[in-house]
């Protein structure tokens, strides 16, 4: 059967259910500015997936993996929450959805690795911790390929051989050769650094974690991805299996197999709707305000 696009039916769901996922990928972040990976304009049309995001990449051409990387930090680190990041955190907040859903859990589990849906949980509730899980890592974490060590780090450029080199990047020109020793390297043991995302053939963090959440899960929202890439695109399966509800917000009807809704658009204009019955130019307004 076709999924519905009923909002006042999913809201009565919703109003029942226990336990909510929102399982969310790039799409959650194309308002704040931030590329997808296989839209019309994603970033594996323009850069090779093999040569960039898999340990054999990255041991073959570190040089060329931090470039592509750095350059992604630097979008990342310009962009800011759009008003589906606003959404979700406010939905992440029992008192703000005590009206919607009020005997439910909510965890957001992202494929994104920018920490845009971090970061708007912080700026509008610093003082709680969001219940979000971040399964591909962070562009602005590093990981020590000796010590193991994983760091925070926002440091722009993250080093002063990779400053400068994000335009090469923009302009698909040959990308510079930047000797190991000056690369990012590990304040720790000098190690040389990574970037702290999952790469493919690489097991997701938090893994026994997610497992449980997915288990428990009555409602999946499936936000902005393609499910293309496991194992994030086994979860919705897995609810549906257990008669659980899933729903879609994509733009593209994209990952529809197993929902029993389907929210068509862009996400920063549906969720606020269907999750919160705003409209999504109050959504921004919130922002400012705090
Ligand atoms: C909007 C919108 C708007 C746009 N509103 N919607 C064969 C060999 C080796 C491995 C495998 C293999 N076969 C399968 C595998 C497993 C592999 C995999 O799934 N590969 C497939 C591609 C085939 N997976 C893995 O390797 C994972 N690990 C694993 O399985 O471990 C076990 C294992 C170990 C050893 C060997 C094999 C298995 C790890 C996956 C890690 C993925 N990493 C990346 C890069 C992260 C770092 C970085 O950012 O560079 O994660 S890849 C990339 O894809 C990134 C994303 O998180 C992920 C998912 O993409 P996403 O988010 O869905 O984005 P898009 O662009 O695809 O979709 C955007 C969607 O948004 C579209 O639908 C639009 O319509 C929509 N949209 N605007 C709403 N405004
Ligand atoms: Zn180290």
């Amino acid at each position: 059967m076709a999924p519905s696009s009923d909002v006042t039916k999913f809201q009565s769901i919703l109003q029942k259910s226990r336990h909510i996922i929102a399982i969310a990928g790039a799409g959650l972040s194309a308002a704040s500015g931030i590329p997808t990976f296989r839209g019309s304009d994603g970033l594996w049309l323009n850069y090779t997936l093999s040569d960039l995001a898999t340990p054999r990449a990255f041991r073959k051409n570190p040089s060329k993996v931090w470039q592509f990387y750095h350059y992604r930090r630097e979008i990342a680190g310009k962009a800011l929450p759009n008003p589906a990041h606003i959404a979700l955190a406010l939905f992440s907040q029992p008192d703000q959805r005590k009206e919607i859903a009020p005997d439910a859990e909510f965890t957001l589990i992202t494929q994104n690795v920018d920490g845009l849906s971090v970061l708007c949980s912080q700026m509008l509730f610093p003082s709680t911790d969001p219940p979000i899980i971040e399964m591909h890592g962070r562009l602005f974490e590093t990981l020590c390929t000796q010590c193991g060590d994983r760091m925070p780090n926002r440091d722009s450029p993250i080093c002063p051989a990779l400053a400068g080199t994000e335009e090469l990047v923009k302009s698909h020109a040959k990308e510079r050769q930047i000797s190991l020793e000056d690369l990012p390297r590990c304040p720790k043991c000098r190690g040389l650094l990574r970037p702290g995302v999952v790469w493919f053939e690489e097991s997701i963090l938090h893994d026994e974690e997610i497992s449980e959440l997915v288990d428990q899960a009555d409602v999946a929202l499936v936000i902005g991805t393609s499910s293309r890439v496991a194992p994030a695109n086994l979860f919705a399966h897995s609810v549906a299996e257990r008669k659980g509800t899933v729903a879609v917000f994509n733009t593209e009807p994209q990952g529809i197999g197993s929902a029993h809704f389907y929210f068509p658009g862009p996400c920063e204009q549906t969720l606020p709707r269907v999750l919160l019955g705003k409209e999504p130019d109050k959504m921004n307004g919130i922002l400012q305000q705090d």
